[in-house]
């Protein structure tokens, strides 16, 4: 299976969102991915739920929904019912009381469950809900902001989840201050898929369509 490379669209243009989404789908994005913020669970506002929905309706690429909202269960329903079935919705553990519960809602509506890994959040905390979820986002950066220094810390998370994920069933994906460099490294070592933000695809001189076919090559797709 090819490496999966998703746009962190709280990058994009807000002023163009239209022409920015067709760019990216001409540049052969493999999916949207969507940060939800509530300004409680983290220290700050991203994207709406009618952001997200705009992007649902205006392309059939899959989207990757980042939910970094306190208890996402109470409104998890408003998210689900605005979404195609096969899309992806991550959850953060600890922003929950009942995590399982509601990656449980997640699968019965036909979305993909993935769960959201902090920095600070160790696997064997999460390590149950490796059995339900089909994705774990790895966080490289603590959630809440695009343009952060990569954590290097995080690096020994990806030696203890990656060994697992072939056994317990599940995909792992990298998200913030991804660059060419992370790519190269951990594409070989098993990571299925990266987050590009504003470290390599956004606010560059080159066209999203030169960076994507650069990016490709260095996972030997070009
Ligand atoms: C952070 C968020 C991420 C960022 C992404 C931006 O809370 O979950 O998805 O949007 O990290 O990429 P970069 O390259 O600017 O860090
Ligand atoms: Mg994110």
């Amino acid at each position: 299976m090819s490496c999966e490379f998703m746009a962190s669209m709280m990058c994009a243009d807000f002023g163009h969102l239209e022409r920015e989404i067709r760019d990216l789908e001409v540049a052969d994005i493999d999916s949207f991915h969507v940060d939800i913020m509530d300004g409680r669970y983290v220290p700050n506002f991203a994207m709406s739920l009618s952001d997200m929905a705009y992007i649902a309706r205006t392309t059939k690429k899959p989207l990757d929904v980042h939910l970094m909202i306190e208890h996402p269960c109470t409104h998890l329903e408003l998210f689900l019912d605005r979404l195609r079935k096969g899309d992806t919705v991550y959850i953060h553990p600890e922003a929950e009381y009942h995590p399982s519960t509601t990656l449980q809602k997640i699968i019965d509506a036909g979305m993909t469950p993935g769960i959201a890994i902090n920095p600070g959040t160790s696997v064997e905390t999460v390590y149950e809900m490796l059995r339900i979820v089909k994705k774990v986002l790895v966080m490289s950066v603590n959630p809440g902001n695009a343009g952060q220094m990569f954590l290097p810390y995080v690096s020994k998370k990806y030696e203890r989840i990656l060994p697992l994920k072939e056994e317990m069933g599940f995909k792992v994906y990298w998200d913030g201050a991804c660059g060419m460099d992370k790519i190269t490294e951990y594409a070989p070592k098993g990571v299925d898929g990266f987050v590009l933000g504003t470290t390599v695809l956004f606010g560059h001189k080159k066209t999203y369509t030169e960076i994507l076919k650069k990016v490709r090559k260095v996972v030997g797709e070009g």
